[in-house]
């Protein structure tokens, strides 16, 4: 399994490093099978001692290794802290800051050509989901324009927009048909988001084509995220 926390923006640096810490002992002392990662903020990436039991990865990144973007960190801040996992694609990212389909393949591209692990979130508003899987596979496929699939590095992440933040999770056939489709296309880990928590955990893992969650909400308390590692382990 593929366990990932992604911080949003909350958490400060001081409770971003006694997470991380506890998180890091847990998963020394147990034995955790998942392959493990956090994306806090920007803010936090060195707020804590190094890891060494499961990976530290950035929200987001400009394009670039450094330059004029106001507001925007680069590769030369990342790799500062040792940072080579990215996530790419988030839905709050496409429909709250008004990432376009063609911002997203560029980013894309860049993190690629540099190694970096992506971490790549697809996944259709409401409105489309309502107008049935023919359609919402179809909006789904377009998300993945211009980008190298093929790329080894790369770990999907199905999250419908309807679903992130709000409670309602996806039902298990929605999660299992679409995963499989997906899996069909792009032969990737592929990772469900939107509402998990550590009641609902266990049962999403075990979906066929399910491999592994990326967590917002539910993951922010530490015991939260280890009983979440302890009920996917
Ligand atoms: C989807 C998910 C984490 P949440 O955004 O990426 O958030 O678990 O709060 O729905």
């Amino acid at each position: 399994m593929i366990i990932a926390s992604n911080f949003k923006t909350n958490h400060t640096r001081q409770s971003t490093a006694l997470f991380v810490n506890e998180v890091n002992d847990y998963i020394k002392k147990n034995n955790i099978s998942s392959e493990v990662f956090v994306f806090p903020t920007a803010t936090s990436l060195d707020s804590f001692e190094v890891v060494s039991n499961f990976s530290i990865g950035a929200q987001n990144a400009y394009p670039i290794v450094t330059g004029s973007f106001t507001g925007e960190i680069g590769t030369s801040q990342l790799d500062e802290f040792g940072i080579k996992t990215i996530l790419i694609g988030h839905s709050e990212r496409r429909h709250i800051l008004g990432e376009t389909q063609n911002k997203i393949a560029k980013k894309y591209d860049f993190y690629k050509e540099l190694g970096y692990k992506i971490i790549y979130c697809i996944g259709e508003p409401l409105e489309v989901k309502n107008k049935g899987l023919d359609q919402t596979l179809e909006y789904i496929y377009e998300q993945f324009n211009e980008i190298d699939t093929k790329y080894e590095n790369l770990i999907l992440a199905y999250e419908p927009v309807w679903a992130i933040g709000t409670g309602v999770t996806a039902t298990n056939d929605d999660i299992e048909n679409i995963h499989r489709a997906i899996k069909e296309k792009f032969p990737k880990p592929l990772l469900y988001g939107g509402s998990v928590k550590v009641e609902n955990v266990r049962e999403i893992c075990q979906i066929p084509n399910v491999d592994g969650a990326l967590i917002g909400t539910a993951s922010w308390k530490t015991e939260d995220f280890i009983q979440i590692l302890e009920n996917t382990k």
